[in-house]
């Protein structure tokens, strides 16, 4: 049997437990997906919880922060070339990876975890606000000049508040690249909540690839910059299907017999499909 370790990234909201919920369900329901599941080692509890409250059009609850080895799922899969691979993703709240950034402390496992990966995903919330940078004349001036009266804690949140998305997220991929010695790894970058793209007159004609190049030059640029070492793909993902929080839309979505009929997912030549296990394929898999 092929190992294959997988993790996901992406700051808080970024749709990662939304896709692992979908998933779980997929797969337990779903046959005539490219991959399906041949076992499942660990506690099914979690797992069970959000694709229940995902099958219900319930927005799942909250990750919260657990040590690294409690939150990793193990699955063993089935491609339909008759391969079987494990992968296991560490379910992380999106506070790990911020803690990642702005006080760069991380977990001994989960530091371990990332050396030895193939692949990851790092989700991107087409709906999240993404911040933009400030002019330096917009900072408060007590920001700018040197005061020692600043507590450090006010200074991480206004970091991880205030500090663009992009800046954010190509520091966790130079992280990644610093940490694995340049091993060069399968990226998969997966923009969430792509049922809304089409409600944008910016971005509704963009694949997913060219909505990074607009939306987020610099992650688009570094990832470039870097495909020696990152392989990347890109993906648009809706496991919800819409806002559930709209009550007009969650009746539509509760409406379809089979939940995974609400999913969409998109290559890069923009098909769409219903399989949620297509960037396992791509980016796990053989
Ligand atoms: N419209 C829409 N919203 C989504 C979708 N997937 C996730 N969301 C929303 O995005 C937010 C964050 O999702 P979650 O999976 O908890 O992100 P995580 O923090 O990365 O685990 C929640 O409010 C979800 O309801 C989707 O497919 N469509
Ligand atoms: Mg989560």
């Amino acid at each position: 049997m092929i190992k294959r370790s997988c993790f996901i990234m992406g700051l808080p909201g970024a749709g990662k437990t939304s896709f692992l919920a979908a998933l779980w369900h997929s797969l337990l329901t779903n046959h005539s997906n490219l991959i399906t599941l041949d076992k499942f080692e660990g506690d099914q509890s979690y797992l069970s919880t959000i694709s229940k409250n995902w099958a219900n059009g319930l927005t799942v609850s909250r990750t919260l922060k657990r040590n690294f080895a409690d939150s990793t799922i193990k699955l063993k899969l089935r491609q339909q070339n008759g391969n079987v691979f494990e992968v296991s993703f560490p379910d992380q709240s999106g506070e790990t990876f911020q803690e990642l950034y702005a006080e760069r402390i991380i977990d001994n496992a989960l530091m371990e975890y990332i050396q030895d990966s193939n692949s990851m995903l790092l989700f991107i919330n087409f709906k999240e606000e993404m911040y933009t940078p400030d002019l330096i004349t917009a900072i408060p001036r007590h920001y700018r000049t040197k005061d020692d009266t600043i507590d450090e804690k006010s200074f991480t949140e206004r970091v991880l508040r205030k500090d663009p998305t992009q800046v954010q997220l190509v520091d966790l991929l130079q992280f990644v690249k610093y940490i694995r010695s340049e091993e060069p790894i399968k990226l998969g970058i997966i923009i969430s909540a792509w049922d809304l793209i089409v409600k944008d007159p910016d971005f509704c004609n963009k694949s997913p690839k060219e909505l990074i190049k607009k939306k987020l030059p610099l992650l688009w640029q570094f990832i470039i910059t870097n495909s020696m070492f990152f392989s990347t793909k890109y993906f648009g993902i809706s496991a919800q299907g819409g806002d559930v929080e709209d009550p007009t839309i969650r009746d539509e979505l509760l409406g379809k017999t089979d939940p995974c009929d609400r999913l969409i997912i998109v290559d890069e030549q923009k098909r769409i499909y219903k399989d949620i296990t297509l960037p396992l394929t791509e980016i796990v898999g053989e």
